[in-house]
């Protein structure tokens, strides 16, 4: 069925029945999709839109409604924003909260809902609820798959357990995509999910195919501002376990290259942390099974986010969602640890005592996309080997390493050229100077910052005093050079250094970090890398 018929057949079936149906999407049933008695207190999509009107008219300058986009069938995913001054964008630390990307899952649905409730319903009388909405914005995406959960309530007994979304598959009657299989990061990658269309974890045609996970990383990436993600935290809510989990699902080693080890330690942190508040598991989303192409890894292998899964409730002997009553004590029993979450996402990496280095003005483990400029006033001369972001290959030289091939952290640095070449000379700096200029940092007042960086810089004997690798500080009332190392007629082999170098004369300025490298004179071999650039936090 394509796009357009369905919308033809919605047509259709909302003349006869718009008497009936409360909520407009019939869905090929005749019935209006609801719970059964034993569930009435869950919400359907139609109960959850007045829910959310009556929160929203009852607290207008802490939350406001929108939807990130539509699913397939044409619902809103309906999303909220919470936070002071709500209508503003304010430089905050973001925290994004969703459920229900599985139909059968209502209860995650709830607990979203019930997040919203008391962020709202608290506020001006809870300090901590108070002092997080003031000082944070959290995106609340209530269900990610709005059309599994009204299909899944029209079964002739009861719940279908209809796990994905409704997207038909070209070429079969089987439907639906599991949207938790769909997104982009190692997108089918691991035996983690299934390439049949009929299975309950079939991961889509391509990532992204389904409009639901499209919509929740066009919302995702809308929050990279100045070429910085504003998300720290995210929290998915599915059932059932009773589980904390975290990144990567898509293997079962602790800490692959693409985490860096300061990033692992504070996930294991902070998921301890929450499950000591709801007196869940906390675990590697890998210890339950492989999964890939899963939310949480794409949150945090593309935006670097420090993205939960949270398996709420027992299991019921059904494999159904517990009946209403259970929906109070369990979503009841998640509120500190989504609090204390909410609170983490001002420093995650204080839960392993580094917020002085990883919290300050800036923290670029250049694991991801931060907003860096190569060749800013387009005045570079340098013919190759100019700044790029990534993995950079090991080249060895003469005997020597010339390109390291390791990173500081992670996988990804900061190198004039990434690739190593059937030789060395292939892919070095050539031709002059390249630049590469960091996005604006705004230091705050206080003496003790200071701006740290691991780099490298090594050349061939060719090289002259007139190659280096320089740190310039850039700032509103003068710049000063943090950092010149300068080449010399002999073999410079690849090594990590690090600089610290103090920002006292900045603090409380705009200041821009502007990094240079270059082959200027005669042609030599040069080579230079940067990874983990800081500013510190102030001591004073
Ligand atoms: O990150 C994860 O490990 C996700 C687990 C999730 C899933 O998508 O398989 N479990 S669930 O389907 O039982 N909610
Ligand atoms: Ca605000
Ligand atoms: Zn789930
Ligand atoms: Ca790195």
């Amino acid at each position: 069925m394509s796009e357009d018929s369905g919308v033809m057949q919605r047509v259709l079936l909302a003349s006869v029945l718009a008497v009936l149906v409360a909520a407009p999407f019939g869905a090929g049933s005749a019935r209006a999709a609801d719970f059964p008695a034993s569930h009435a207190g869950y919400h359907t999509d139609a109960e959850l839109a007045v829910e959310l009107d009556a929160i929203a008219a009852a607290h207008p300058d802490i939350v406001q409604l929108f939807a990130i986009g539509k699913s397939y069938q044409g619902r809103p995913l309906r999303a909220a924003k919470v936070s002071d001054n709500v209508a503003e964008d304010e430089p905050e630390p973001e925290v994004l909260i969703d459920g229900l990307h599985h139909g059968n899952e209502h209860l995650s649905l709830e607990m979203t809902l019930a997040a919203l409730r008391f962020l709202a319903g608290d506020y001006g009388s809870d300090a901590t609820v108070t002092r997080l909405v003031d000082t944070r914005e959290i995106w609340i995406v209530f269900a990610v798959n709005p059309d599994g959960a009204a299909y899944d309530l029209l079964g002739q007994k009861g719940f279908r357990d209809w796990r994905k979304n409704r997207q038909p598959n070209s070429g079969t009657t089987a439907v639906g995509t599991d949207l938790n299989r769909n997104y982009g990061y190692r997108w089918g990658c691991c035996g983690g999910s299934s390439g049949s269309p009929s299975a309950r974890t079939y991961r889509g045609r391509r990532p992204f195919s389904a409009p639901e996970t499209a919509a929740l990383r066009d919302f995702v990436d809308s929050r990279v501002i100045g070429g910085r993600q504003q998300i720290r935290a995210a929290i998915s809510y599915h059932t059932f376990g009773r589980q904390v989990l975290w990144p990567y699902g898509y293997t079962r080693t602790d800490r692959p290259a693409d985490m860096t080890a300061d990033d692992q330690r504070a996930f294991v942190a902070i998921g301890r942390a929450m499950a000591s508040r709801n007196g869940y598991r906390p675990m590697q989303s890998s210890d339950l099974y492989i999964t890939d192409g899963d939310e949480g890894d794409w949150l945090y292998g593309t935006h670097r986010i420090f993205a939960f899964t949270i398996e709420l409730a027992a299991r019921t002997a059904s494999g159904d969602d517990p009946p209403d009553e259970a929906i109070g004590p369990e979503t009841k029993r998640n509120r500190t640890a989504l609090l204390h979450l909410i609170d983490r996402a001002g420093c995650p990496w204080a839960a392993i005592g580094r917020e002085i280095a990883n919290c300050g003005a800036f923290y670029d483990d250049l694991e991801a996309r931060t907003g860096w400029t190569v060749d800013p006033d387009g005045s570079d001369t340098a013919t190759a080997g100019r700044w790029a972001r990534g993995d950079a290959a090991q080249t060895r030289y003469g005997g020597v390493g010339i390109q390291p091939g390791t990173a500081p952290s992670g996988r990804r640095v900061l190198a004039t050229g990434l690739a190593a070449g059937a030789t060395a000379r292939s892919y070095d700096l050539d031709g002059g100077v390249t630049t590469v200029l960091s996005p604006p940092i705004d230091l705050p007042a206080g003496t003790g910052q200071l701006l740290t960086l691991r780099w490298s810089f090594a050349h061939g004997a060719d090289a002259t005093a007139d190659d280096y690798l320089r740190v310039t500080v850039e700032g509103e009332t003068g710049s000063a050079v943090a950092l010149e190392a300068v080449g010399a007629a002999s073999l410079r082999g690849a090594a990590w250094h690090t600089l610290g170098f103090a920002l006292d004369e900045f603090a409380g300025q705009r200041i821009r970090i502007r990094i240079q490298a270059a082959d200027a004179g005669r042609r030599s071999l040069v080579e230079a890398q940067l990874d983990d650039i800081r500013v510190t936090r102030p001591t004073s």
